[in-house]
Protein backbone atom coordinates (compact mmCIF):
# COMPACT_ATOMS: atom_id res chain seq x y z
CA UNK A 1 0.00 0.00 0.00
CA UNK A 2 1.64 3.60 -0.99
CA UNK A 3 1.25 6.42 1.60
CA UNK A 4 -0.20 9.27 1.20
CA UNK A 5 1.74 12.21 0.28
CA UNK A 6 2.30 15.00 2.51
CA UNK A 7 -0.03 17.68 2.82
CA UNK A 8 2.53 20.43 1.55
CA UNK A 9 1.92 23.83 0.02
CA UNK A 10 3.95 24.08 -3.12
CA UNK A 11 6.22 27.36 -3.14
CA UNK A 12 4.89 30.16 -5.00
CA UNK A 13 6.63 30.83 -8.47
CA UNK A 14 6.81 34.28 -9.64
CA UNK A 15 5.03 33.25 -12.81
CA UNK A 16 2.25 31.69 -11.08
CA UNK A 17 2.19 34.53 -9.02
CA UNK A 18 2.46 37.11 -11.93
CA UNK A 19 -0.59 34.64 -13.37
CA UNK A 20 -2.52 35.20 -10.60
CA UNK A 21 -1.62 39.56 -10.78
CA UNK A 22 -3.44 38.97 -14.31
CA UNK A 23 -6.57 37.35 -13.24
CA UNK A 24 -9.30 39.48 -14.06
CA UNK A 25 -10.24 41.89 -11.06
CA UNK A 26 -13.14 40.52 -9.78
CA UNK A 27 -12.28 37.02 -9.96
CA UNK A 28 -8.78 37.89 -8.04
CA UNK A 29 -10.54 39.92 -5.65
CA UNK A 30 -12.93 36.68 -4.97
CA UNK A 31 -10.14 34.07 -4.45
CA UNK A 32 -8.33 36.40 -2.19
CA UNK A 33 -11.57 37.04 -0.02
CA UNK A 34 -11.87 32.98 0.05
CA UNK A 35 -8.52 32.85 1.18
CA UNK A 36 -9.04 35.69 4.06
CA UNK A 37 -12.54 34.61 5.33
CA UNK A 38 -10.47 31.44 6.06
CA UNK A 39 -7.69 32.49 8.29
CA UNK A 40 -9.05 36.19 9.07
CA UNK A 41 -12.14 37.58 11.36
CA UNK A 42 -13.22 40.77 9.66
CA UNK A 43 -10.76 43.40 11.49
CA UNK A 44 -8.19 45.73 10.62
CA UNK A 45 -5.13 46.44 12.29
CA UNK A 46 -4.46 50.32 13.42
CA UNK A 47 0.00 50.88 13.12
CA UNK A 48 0.64 53.92 14.32
CA UNK A 49 3.90 55.42 12.85
CA UNK A 50 6.66 57.77 14.15
CA UNK A 51 9.27 58.98 12.35
CA UNK A 52 12.27 58.92 15.51
CA UNK A 53 15.12 60.13 13.27
CA UNK A 54 14.25 62.13 10.22
CA UNK A 55 16.66 62.63 7.51
CA UNK A 56 20.25 63.04 6.91
CA UNK A 57 20.52 59.35 5.56
CA UNK A 58 23.82 57.88 3.98
CA UNK A 59 21.67 55.36 1.32
CA UNK A 60 20.34 56.47 -2.20
CA UNK A 61 16.75 54.46 -2.08
CA UNK A 62 15.72 56.95 -5.37
CA UNK A 63 11.87 57.12 -3.58
CA UNK A 64 13.02 58.20 -0.35
CA UNK A 65 12.71 61.99 1.03
CA UNK A 66 15.19 61.15 3.70
CA UNK A 67 18.37 60.43 1.54
CA UNK A 68 20.83 63.05 1.61
CA UNK A 69 21.96 61.95 -1.63
CA UNK A 70 18.78 63.72 -3.25
CA UNK A 71 18.39 66.05 0.28
CA UNK A 72 19.36 69.72 -1.11
CA UNK A 73 16.31 69.02 -3.46
CA UNK A 74 13.74 67.98 -1.19
CA UNK A 75 12.47 69.93 1.19
CA UNK A 76 12.85 68.21 4.79
CA UNK A 77 13.62 69.21 8.11
CA UNK A 78 16.12 67.00 9.47
CA UNK A 79 15.60 65.85 13.32
CA UNK A 80 17.84 64.27 15.41
CA UNK A 81 16.85 60.99 17.65
CA UNK A 82 13.89 62.08 19.60
CA UNK A 83 13.83 61.46 22.99
CA UNK A 84 12.32 58.17 24.81
CA UNK A 85 10.29 60.46 26.66
CA UNK A 86 8.81 62.00 23.31
CA UNK A 87 8.43 59.01 21.79
CA UNK A 88 6.19 57.39 24.34
CA UNK A 89 4.20 60.17 24.94
CA UNK A 90 2.96 59.64 21.06
CA UNK A 91 2.72 55.86 21.96
CA UNK A 92 0.50 56.34 24.69
CA UNK A 93 -1.21 59.41 22.45
CA UNK A 94 -2.16 56.89 19.50
CA UNK A 95 -2.84 53.87 22.20
CA UNK A 96 -5.61 55.96 23.28
CA UNK A 97 -6.59 56.92 19.67
CA UNK A 98 -7.24 53.12 19.76
CA UNK A 99 -3.79 52.06 18.20
CA UNK A 100 -2.52 48.60 18.68
CA UNK A 101 0.75 48.52 17.15
CA UNK A 102 3.16 51.26 17.48
CA UNK A 103 5.57 51.66 14.99
CA UNK A 104 9.07 53.71 15.05
CA UNK A 105 10.88 54.54 12.03
CA UNK A 106 14.56 55.59 11.92
CA UNK A 107 16.48 56.98 8.83
CA UNK A 108 19.83 55.56 8.50
CA UNK A 109 21.53 52.52 6.94
CA UNK A 110 22.41 50.46 9.71
CA UNK A 111 21.56 49.54 13.49
CA UNK A 112 25.12 50.82 15.35
CA UNK A 113 25.83 50.16 19.03
CA UNK A 114 25.55 53.45 21.46
CA UNK A 115 23.41 55.76 23.23
CA UNK A 116 21.04 56.18 20.54
CA UNK A 117 20.77 52.29 20.10
CA UNK A 118 20.17 52.18 23.93
CA UNK A 119 17.77 54.74 23.35
CA UNK A 120 15.77 52.79 20.94
CA UNK A 121 15.68 49.87 23.18
CA UNK A 122 14.28 52.01 25.73
CA UNK A 123 11.48 53.28 23.22
CA UNK A 124 10.78 49.46 22.66
CA UNK A 125 10.22 48.61 26.38
CA UNK A 126 8.33 51.89 27.30
CA UNK A 127 6.19 50.65 23.88
CA UNK A 128 5.61 47.26 25.08
CA UNK A 129 4.75 48.79 29.01
CA UNK A 130 1.75 50.68 27.79
CA UNK A 131 0.44 47.55 26.16
CA UNK A 132 0.97 48.10 22.33
CA UNK A 133 2.61 45.59 20.12
CA UNK A 134 6.26 47.53 19.20
CA UNK A 135 7.85 47.29 15.70
CA UNK A 136 10.90 49.50 14.68
CA UNK A 137 12.57 49.61 10.98
CA UNK A 138 16.14 50.96 11.66
CA UNK A 139 17.91 50.10 8.47
CA UNK A 140 20.33 46.83 8.28
CA UNK A 141 21.45 44.95 11.49
CA UNK A 142 23.26 42.48 12.96
CA UNK A 143 22.66 39.37 14.79
CA UNK A 144 23.09 40.75 18.44
CA UNK A 145 21.13 43.54 17.54
CA UNK A 146 18.35 41.50 16.62
CA UNK A 147 19.17 39.51 20.31
CA UNK A 148 18.95 42.55 22.09
CA UNK A 149 15.67 44.04 20.23
CA UNK A 150 14.21 40.55 21.12
CA UNK A 151 14.84 40.91 25.08
CA UNK A 152 13.63 44.58 24.69
CA UNK A 153 10.08 42.88 24.17
CA UNK A 154 10.14 43.91 20.33
CA UNK A 155 6.99 41.87 18.22
CA UNK A 156 8.25 43.00 14.80
CA UNK A 157 10.84 44.60 13.00
CA UNK A 158 9.93 46.45 9.48
CA UNK A 159 12.83 46.07 6.53
CA UNK A 160 11.31 45.88 2.87
CA UNK A 161 12.59 44.33 0.29
CA UNK A 162 11.07 46.92 -1.84
CA UNK A 163 10.82 45.52 -5.25
CA UNK A 164 12.07 42.26 -7.14
CA UNK A 165 15.24 41.23 -7.45
CA UNK A 166 15.90 42.40 -10.98
CA UNK A 167 14.43 45.86 -10.62
CA UNK A 168 16.03 46.51 -7.15
CA UNK A 169 19.65 47.81 -8.47
CA UNK A 170 17.32 50.94 -10.18
CA UNK A 171 16.16 51.64 -7.42
CA UNK A 172 18.86 51.41 -4.81
CA UNK A 173 23.12 50.92 -5.02
CA UNK A 174 24.18 51.04 -1.38
CA UNK A 175 22.90 48.27 -0.27
CA UNK A 176 22.20 44.49 -2.00
CA UNK A 177 19.47 42.32 -2.12
CA UNK A 178 20.98 40.18 -0.38
CA UNK A 179 22.03 42.70 2.38
CA UNK A 180 18.51 42.89 3.11
CA UNK A 181 17.61 39.59 3.47
CA UNK A 182 20.78 38.99 5.55
CA UNK A 183 19.16 41.31 8.13
CA UNK A 184 15.59 39.61 8.20
CA UNK A 185 17.49 36.02 8.50
CA UNK A 186 19.07 37.98 12.18
CA UNK A 187 15.90 39.42 12.83
CA UNK A 188 13.83 35.57 12.61
CA UNK A 189 16.72 34.03 14.29
CA UNK A 190 16.56 36.19 16.93
CA UNK A 191 12.04 35.28 17.45
CA UNK A 192 11.26 38.65 15.94
CA UNK A 193 8.21 38.67 13.46
CA UNK A 194 9.44 39.99 9.94
CA UNK A 195 7.08 42.54 8.72
CA UNK A 196 8.82 42.86 4.86
CA UNK A 197 7.30 44.35 1.93
CA UNK A 198 7.61 46.75 -0.92
CA UNK A 199 6.31 49.38 -2.96
CA UNK A 200 4.75 49.67 -6.11
CA UNK A 201 4.86 52.52 -8.77
CA UNK A 202 8.62 52.69 -9.05
CA UNK A 203 8.87 52.04 -12.69
CA UNK A 204 8.49 47.92 -12.28
CA UNK A 205 7.04 45.59 -13.95
CA UNK A 206 4.38 42.98 -13.17
CA UNK A 207 7.20 40.76 -13.44
CA UNK A 208 9.15 42.20 -11.22
CA UNK A 209 5.97 42.60 -8.74
CA UNK A 210 5.27 38.72 -9.03
CA UNK A 211 9.16 38.54 -8.25
CA UNK A 212 9.12 40.46 -5.29
CA UNK A 213 5.93 38.53 -3.91
CA UNK A 214 7.57 34.69 -4.62
CA UNK A 215 10.57 36.16 -2.57
CA UNK A 216 8.11 37.17 0.35
CA UNK A 217 6.53 34.00 0.40
CA UNK A 218 9.18 31.46 0.18
CA UNK A 219 10.83 33.43 3.21
CA UNK A 220 10.94 30.82 5.96
CA UNK A 221 9.02 31.97 8.25
CA UNK A 222 7.11 33.84 5.76
CA UNK A 223 6.23 37.91 7.24
CA UNK A 224 3.75 38.32 9.83
CA UNK A 225 2.79 41.23 7.84
CA UNK A 226 3.42 42.55 4.34
CA UNK A 227 3.45 46.78 3.80
CA UNK A 228 1.86 47.36 0.38
CA UNK A 229 2.95 51.03 -0.42
CA UNK A 230 2.45 52.99 -2.88
CA UNK A 231 4.93 55.21 -4.15
CA UNK A 232 4.45 58.29 -2.23
CA UNK A 233 6.58 60.51 -5.24
CA UNK A 234 8.27 63.66 -3.31
CA UNK A 235 9.25 66.38 -4.86
CA UNK A 236 12.98 66.49 -5.28
CA UNK A 237 13.61 62.23 -5.30
CA UNK A 238 14.63 61.07 -8.64
CA UNK A 239 10.90 59.64 -8.73
CA UNK A 240 9.42 62.94 -8.49
CA UNK A 241 7.46 62.31 -11.71
CA UNK A 242 6.19 58.74 -11.42
CA UNK A 243 2.85 58.99 -12.49
CA UNK A 244 0.12 58.14 -9.89
CA UNK A 245 -0.48 54.69 -8.96
CA UNK A 246 -3.59 53.19 -10.39
CA UNK A 247 -5.60 52.26 -7.49
CA UNK A 248 -6.74 48.75 -9.35
CA UNK A 249 -2.98 47.76 -8.68
CA UNK A 250 -3.30 48.75 -5.43
CA UNK A 251 -6.23 46.03 -4.87
CA UNK A 252 -4.02 43.63 -7.13
CA UNK A 253 -1.04 43.72 -5.12
CA UNK A 254 -2.91 43.32 -1.99
CA UNK A 255 -4.81 40.39 -3.37
CA UNK A 256 -1.99 38.55 -4.46
CA UNK A 257 -0.04 39.18 -0.80
CA UNK A 258 -3.13 37.36 0.34
CA UNK A 259 -3.04 34.23 -1.43
CA UNK A 260 0.15 34.25 -1.52
CA UNK A 261 0.29 34.66 2.07
CA UNK A 262 -2.98 33.72 3.99
CA UNK A 263 -2.07 34.25 7.62
CA UNK A 264 0.04 37.49 7.09
CA UNK A 265 -1.25 40.95 8.18
CA UNK A 266 -1.26 42.64 4.19
CA UNK A 267 -1.16 46.47 5.34
CA UNK A 268 -2.22 49.09 3.19
CA UNK A 269 0.48 51.64 3.33
CA UNK A 270 1.82 54.69 1.78
CA UNK A 271 -0.23 56.17 -0.68
CA UNK A 272 -3.92 55.49 0.96
CA UNK A 273 -4.34 58.98 1.42
CA UNK A 274 -4.74 59.47 -2.35
CA UNK A 275 -7.11 56.43 -2.34
CA UNK A 276 -10.86 57.01 -2.66
CA UNK A 277 -12.73 55.28 0.67
CA UNK A 278 -14.36 53.09 -2.69
CA UNK A 279 -10.57 51.71 -3.45
CA UNK A 280 -9.52 51.10 -0.28
CA UNK A 281 -12.78 49.22 0.37
CA UNK A 282 -11.66 47.15 -2.30
CA UNK A 283 -8.28 46.48 -0.76
CA UNK A 284 -9.71 45.38 2.34
CA UNK A 285 -12.46 42.96 -0.05
CA UNK A 286 -9.37 41.78 -1.74
CA UNK A 287 -7.45 41.04 2.10
CA UNK A 288 -6.12 43.99 3.56
CA UNK A 289 -6.31 43.89 7.09
CA UNK A 290 -3.97 46.30 8.82
CA UNK A 291 -3.35 50.13 7.73
CA UNK A 292 -1.04 53.22 9.20
CA UNK A 293 -3.03 55.11 11.07
CA UNK A 294 -2.38 58.65 12.29
CA UNK A 295 -2.27 61.48 9.95
CA UNK A 296 1.44 61.12 9.14
CA UNK A 297 3.00 58.43 7.43
CA UNK A 298 7.23 59.31 8.10
CA UNK A 299 7.69 62.32 6.50
CA UNK A 300 4.58 62.96 4.08
CA UNK A 301 0.57 62.99 5.00
CA UNK A 302 -1.51 59.87 5.63
CA UNK A 303 -5.42 59.91 6.22
CA UNK A 304 -7.33 61.81 8.54
CA UNK A 305 -7.76 59.73 11.71
CA UNK A 306 -11.96 60.53 12.32
CA UNK A 307 -12.55 59.64 8.13
CA UNK A 308 -10.76 55.78 8.70
CA UNK A 309 -13.02 55.28 11.49
CA UNK A 310 -15.81 56.47 10.18
CA UNK A 311 -14.93 54.22 7.05
CA UNK A 312 -14.05 51.26 9.13
CA UNK A 313 -17.58 51.33 10.71
CA UNK A 314 -19.46 52.11 7.36
CA UNK A 315 -17.73 48.67 6.28
CA UNK A 316 -18.36 46.63 9.42
CA UNK A 317 -14.82 46.22 9.79
CA UNK A 318 -13.62 46.45 13.43
CA UNK A 319 -10.01 47.66 14.96
CA UNK A 320 -7.88 44.70 16.08
CA UNK A 321 -6.96 44.79 19.82
CA UNK A 322 -3.79 43.75 21.47
CA UNK A 323 -4.95 40.33 22.66
CA UNK A 324 -4.61 40.20 26.60
CA UNK A 325 -2.10 37.03 26.41
CA UNK A 326 -0.12 39.31 24.29
CA UNK A 327 -0.31 42.35 26.94
CA UNK A 328 0.70 40.02 29.67
CA UNK A 329 3.15 37.84 28.18
CA UNK A 330 6.09 37.27 26.01
CA UNK A 331 8.36 39.71 25.17
CA UNK A 332 10.14 37.13 23.20
CA UNK A 333 7.49 35.22 20.87
CA UNK A 334 7.78 32.01 18.85
CA UNK A 335 7.98 32.85 15.36
N1 LIG B 1 15.92 53.52 6.95
C1 LIG B 1 15.24 52.31 7.13
C2 LIG B 1 15.33 51.40 5.93
O1 LIG B 1 15.33 51.88 4.82
O2 LIG B 1 15.41 50.19 6.11
C3 LIG B 1 13.81 52.47 7.56
C4 LIG B 1 12.91 53.53 7.01
S1 LIG B 1 12.38 53.35 5.35
C5 LIG B 1 11.78 54.98 5.05
C6 LIG B 1 11.03 52.23 5.37
C7 LIG B 1 10.35 51.90 4.06
O3 LIG B 1 9.40 52.90 3.72
C8 LIG B 1 11.18 51.78 2.81
O4 LIG B 1 11.86 50.57 2.71
C9 LIG B 1 10.13 51.89 1.72
O5 LIG B 1 9.60 50.61 1.39
C10 LIG B 1 9.06 52.77 2.37
N2 LIG B 1 9.04 54.11 1.74
C11 LIG B 1 9.94 55.08 1.98
N3 LIG B 1 9.68 56.18 1.23
C12 LIG B 1 8.59 55.87 0.48
C13 LIG B 1 7.84 56.58 -0.51
N4 LIG B 1 8.19 57.80 -0.90
N5 LIG B 1 6.77 55.97 -1.06
C14 LIG B 1 6.43 54.72 -0.67
N6 LIG B 1 7.11 54.00 0.25
C15 LIG B 1 8.17 54.56 0.82
C1 LIG C 1 6.47 50.79 5.23
O1 LIG C 1 6.47 49.79 4.49
N1 LIG C 1 5.90 51.95 4.93
C2 LIG C 1 6.13 52.93 5.97
C3 LIG C 1 6.84 52.09 7.06
N2 LIG C 1 7.06 50.85 6.41
C4 LIG C 1 7.98 52.62 7.78
C5 LIG C 1 6.83 54.15 5.50
C6 LIG C 1 6.13 54.85 4.36
C7 LIG C 1 6.86 56.09 4.04
C8 LIG C 1 6.17 56.94 3.04
C9 LIG C 1 6.92 58.16 2.70
C10 LIG C 1 7.23 59.06 3.85
O2 LIG C 1 6.31 59.41 4.63
O3 LIG C 1 8.38 59.49 3.95
FE1 LIG D 1 17.70 55.87 4.21
FE2 LIG D 1 15.73 54.14 4.72
FE3 LIG D 1 15.30 56.33 3.20
FE4 LIG D 1 16.78 54.35 2.23
S1 LIG D 1 14.60 54.23 2.79
S2 LIG D 1 17.26 56.54 2.11
S3 LIG D 1 17.83 53.65 4.06
S4 LIG D 1 15.83 56.30 5.36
Amino acid sequence: MTKAAPCLAPPWTADAIREVLETPLLDLVFRAQTVHRAHHAPSVQLAALLSIKTGGCSEDCAYCAQSSHHGKEVDLTRQPLLSVDDVLAKAQRAKDAGASRFCMGAAGREVRDGPAFNAILAMVRGVRALGLEACVTLGMLKKHHAERLAEAGLTAYNHNLDTGPAFYGQVISTRTYQDRLTTLRHVSEAGIAICCGGIIGMGEATQDRAEMLAVLAGLSPPPESVPINALVAVKGTPLEDRPPVDPFDVVRMCAAARITMPKARVRLSAGRAVMSREAQALCFLAGANSIFYGEQLLTTPNNDTEADKVLLATLGLTPEHVSCAERIAPPRRAF
